[in-house]
C-alpha cells in the first residue's frame, strides 16, 4: 500500500529551473563559455557543484577548486536574488491544490530536493505548510541519482521506502527514486523520456494515481 508521496522541488512544485538556467547562463556568458539548453537540462536534479562541471565542460581552460567555489558562490548569489521575487503565484499550476487533496486523502507528503535553497523557496511560495517533512540539500552528502535524499525524506516521514512514490522531473531524480526502492512518477522533461512508472504532464494527473485512504483534516 502506498502511504507517502515525495516531491522534487525545482521543476515539479516550482518552476525554478528557468532561474537556475538563467543564473548559470549569465556565469557562462561572463566566462565566454558556450552553454546550451541541453546542458541546462542535464543540470536538473544534480548538485550545484556537479551543475558547475556541466557549465564548464566546454571551457578551453581548466579552473582551480578555489575558482570553482567562487563561481558557484556567484551563481548562487544571482539565483537567490531572483528567488527573492518568488511568490505563491510562481508555483506550478495546481501544486497547492494537489498537495491539499493528497493530504485530505490520507497521504503523508514530503519534499525530496537536492537544493540548499529549498527552505527559502518553500517559505516564499507558502508550500512548506502543506508538507509533513522536508529533506533538502543541506541534509545530504550525495545528490541524485543517489537515493539519499529520497531515503532521508522517507525516514523523516517514518514510512518504509516501498510505501513511497517519488515524483521528479529529472532523469537523475527518477533514477534516485528507483534506487531508493520507490515507485516513480515522471513529470515534465523526465515524462517526455517516459522515464517513470507513470508519466504525467500536469500535477492534476497525480490525483487518479492516489485514491482516498483514511481522511485527515
Ligand atoms: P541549489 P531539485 C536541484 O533541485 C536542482 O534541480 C538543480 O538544478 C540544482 O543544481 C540543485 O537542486 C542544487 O540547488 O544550488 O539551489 O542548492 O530538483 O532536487 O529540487
Amino acid at each position: 500500500m502506498i502511504r507517502a508521496v515525495l516531491f522534487d522541488l525545482d521543476g515539479v512544485l516550482v518552476d525554478t529551473d528557468a532561474l537556475h538556467y538563467q543564473a548559470w547562463k549569465e556565469l557562462a556568458d561572463r566566462l565566454n563559455i558556450p552553454f546550451t539548453p541541453e546542458q541546462g537540462n542535464r543540470c536538473r536534479g544534480v548538485s550545484r557543484m556537479d551543475s558547475l562541471e556541466i557549465v564548464l565542460e566546454r571551457s578551453p581552460r581548466a579552473y582551480s577548486p578555489e575558482e570553482k567555489e567562487t563561481f558557484a558562490r556567484e551563481k548562487n548569489a544571482r539565483y537567490q536574488a531572483m528567488l527573492s521575487a518568488l511568490t505563491p503565484e510562481h508555483t506550478t499550476p495546481g501544486a497547492a491544490a494537489v498537495l491539499q487533496t493528497l493530504r485530505k486523502r490520507g497521504y503523508r507528503l514530503a519534499l525530496a530536493s537536492g537544493s540548499k535553497n529549498a527552505g527559502l523557496i518553500l517559505e516564499r511560495t507558502g508550500l512548506g505548510r502543506l508538507l509533513d517533512a522536508v529533506a533538502d540539500g543541506t541534509m545530504i552528502t550525495r545528490s541524485k541519482p543517489d537515493p539519499e535524499v529520497f531515503l532521508t525524506a522517507a525516514r523523516l516521514l517514518e514510512v518504509p521506502p516501498a510505501q513511497c512514490v517519488a515524483v521528479d522531473d529529472a532523469l537523475a531524480g527518477i533514477q534516485a527514486g528507483r534506487a531508493a526502492g520507490m515507485g516513480t512518477v515522471a513529470f515534465g522533461d523526465a515524462a517526455l523520456h517516459q522515464a517513470g512508472d507513470h508519466n504525467i504532464q500536469t500535477l492534476e494527473q497525480l490525483l487518479p494515481l492516489f485514491p482516498a485512504q483514511e481522511e485527515r483534516p
